[in-house]
């Protein structure tokens, strides 16, 4: 296991007695996002919310500026610039790392050299370009599992072992990523929960989370807030889905996911607290 999380300008100690797991707060900044509603479209409107996050224990605060729920379809790299780098300038000193939520290689390079702690790729850096941008960049880096891609990713997923895949998928961008020297201390890893998998691809996953943390020597991160896996098992739409998402991220950090990605920062916190209180 790793004793750090190597994240730009943070270090983050993932297993003494003490440590918490890490809470992502999610920062929307798309016009169609899925269940902000937008709402963070504007400098302003996201500056606050980051504030909001910041004051509810948020660790790092993830950025971005185009949608990857099922069946969102892609933007420019104009348009994406537009979109997170006003954010990206106004909360790059607000004491929190800053994670950049986009898989562009050129919205990587502009958010490194506006001085992001952290890279969150849902393609997992599975191009050169992306591991070229990130090899020699003080960032930490989330390698994250999809299948296929969002526009048609729910369409029909299909693993022979979703688990087994996603280890071989991790295994491989490991090594691509040792092969232009990333540090292993830089990496955490993400299933992809909802990324062209099943209700029961999720919770075979869901059940498999140890063996993902003690397997690859990085820290696993967990997002599973507010989607429709959720949905699917509580029968309830996006806005009502705060406590089946407490309850799987719960069950993810006592299973060793070391990062939440999460909308609901507040609660989260206090969550892992009660968690973490009786636990030790
Ligand atoms: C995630 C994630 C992400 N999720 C990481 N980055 C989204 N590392 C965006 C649904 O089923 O889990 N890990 N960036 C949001 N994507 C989705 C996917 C939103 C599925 C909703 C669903 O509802």
């Amino acid at each position: 296991m790793n004793t750090f999380f190597e994240c730009g300008r943070y270090r983050f100690v993932l297993d003494a007695v003490d440590s918490k797991p890490l809470v992502m707060g999610i920062l929307n900044v798309t016009p169609d996002s899925f269940s902000d509603g937008g709402n963070y479209r504007f400098l302003d409107d996201a500056i606050s919310r980051a504030e909001q996050m910041i004051a509810d224990g948020v660790d790092i605060i993830d950025i971005g500026g185009e949608s990857t729920r099922p069946g969102a379809s892609s933007v420019s790299v104009d348009e994406e610039l537009h979109r997170v780098m006003p954010v990206i300038f106004a909360l790059r000193d607000c004491g929190k790392a800053i994670s950049i939520d986009t898989y562009k290689p050129e919205v990587m390079r502009e958010a490194i050299i506006a001085g992001v702690d952290m890279i969150n790729d849902v393609r997992g850096f599975s191009s050169h370009e992306a591991r070229q941008e990130v090899a020699h960049a003080d960032v930490g880096l989330c390698v994250m599992h999809m299948q296929n891609l969002p526009l048609n990713m729910q369409f029909a997923p299909a693993y022979d072992n979703v688990n087994d895949e996603v280890t071989g998928y991790f295994l491989q961008r490991l090594a691509e990523l040792d092969a232009v020297g990333v540090a292993r201390t830089r990496v955490c890893l993400d299933p992809g929960f909802g990324f062209g998998k099943t209700l029961e691809h999720n919770i075979s996953m869901m059940r498999h989370l140890s063996v993902f943390q003690d397997t690859f020597g990085a820290p696993i991160l967990v997002g599973v807030s507010r989607k429709s896996m959720i949905g699917d098992i509580v029968g309830r739409p996006v806005e009502q889905r705060l406590a089946g998402s407490l309850a799987a991220a719960l069950w993810a950090v006592n299973q060793g996911a070391k990062l939440l990605r999460v909308h609901d920062v507040a609660e989260t916190v206090d969550a892992i607290k009660v968690w973490q209180k009786i636990l030790n």
